[in-house]
């Protein structure tokens, strides 16, 4: 396999610096795919997948869960991390290695030594699902990165500026890609588009979104 590409410099890995600490790697964990999602599939009944409300009182479209000591939220009363789900009322299921590794590998490849994620968000977009343009400013570090795994359909991701108003550039990002956001980056504004209609043969009709995150 690797023959193949003898030659063709820059194929391995694929690496696309798309801004100032901001990285895509495409089609970054093949090799570990299997255990991957065994192990989501495995967090997922212990911590389901729930719309949560924001708190202007919209219900998301984006149905999420969380693994790792930490989970973020939202309800009625605000954004926060939380050590305990509040559906179970039990701690998030822990990490395991195959995301812990994965994560930390990704954040190598960006310059991010030694990344420790304490917090692994969990997203899942259906057809019509979308978010909205956002900062991610709940956590205390904020020199840590955050590492994002895109599992299933694929979808559009768009990347703005440090303002508000700035037209975000778009991006696709398919099964197997990672980003790695960090540095200048990390307080960009960005979202995604309404999920496209499809059927992925491994995940089926829906996109998972694996944010790591080291919080505190
Ligand atoms: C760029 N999730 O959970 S991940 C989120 O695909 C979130 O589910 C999106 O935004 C998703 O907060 C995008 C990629 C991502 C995460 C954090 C970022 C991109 C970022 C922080 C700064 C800039
Ligand atoms: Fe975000």
């Amino acid at each position: 396999m690797t023959d193949l590409f003898a030659g063709m410099t820059g194929f391995l890995p694929a690496l696309e610096r798309i801004a100032d600490g901001a990285l895509l790697l495409r089609g970054f964990f093949a090799a570990t795919e299997p255990e991957l999602i065994a192990d989501l599939r495995a967090i997922v009944k212990q911590a389901p997948f729930r719309h949560m409300v924001t708190p202007g009182g919209h219900t998301m479209s984006v149905a999420m869960t969380n693994c790792g000591a930490s989970g973020w939220v939202t309800d009625r009363s605000g954004y926060r991390y939380d050590h305990i789900d509040p559906v179970s009322g039990q701690p998030w299921p822990a990490m395991p290695p195959s995301f812990r590794d994965l994560a930390r590998r990704a954040a190598e490849q960006g310059g991010f030594d030694h990344f420790a994620p304490r917090a692994c968000l969990i997203n899942r977009y259906v057809p019509g699902a979308k978010m909205s343009l956002h900062q991610d400013k709940d956590e205390l570090d904020l020199g840590a990165p955050i590492v994002s795994v895109s599992l299933g359909l694929p979808a559009t991701f768009l990347f703005g500026g440090l303002q508000r108003g700035e037209t975000p550039r778009k991006f696709r990002l398919d099964h197997g890609d990672i980003a790695v956001w960090g540095g200048p980056s990390r307080l960009a504004f960005h979202g995604v588009a309404p999920l496209a209609d499809g059927e992925h043969p491994l995940m089926g009709p829906q996109r998972i979104n694996l944010t790591f995150r080291k919080v505190a």
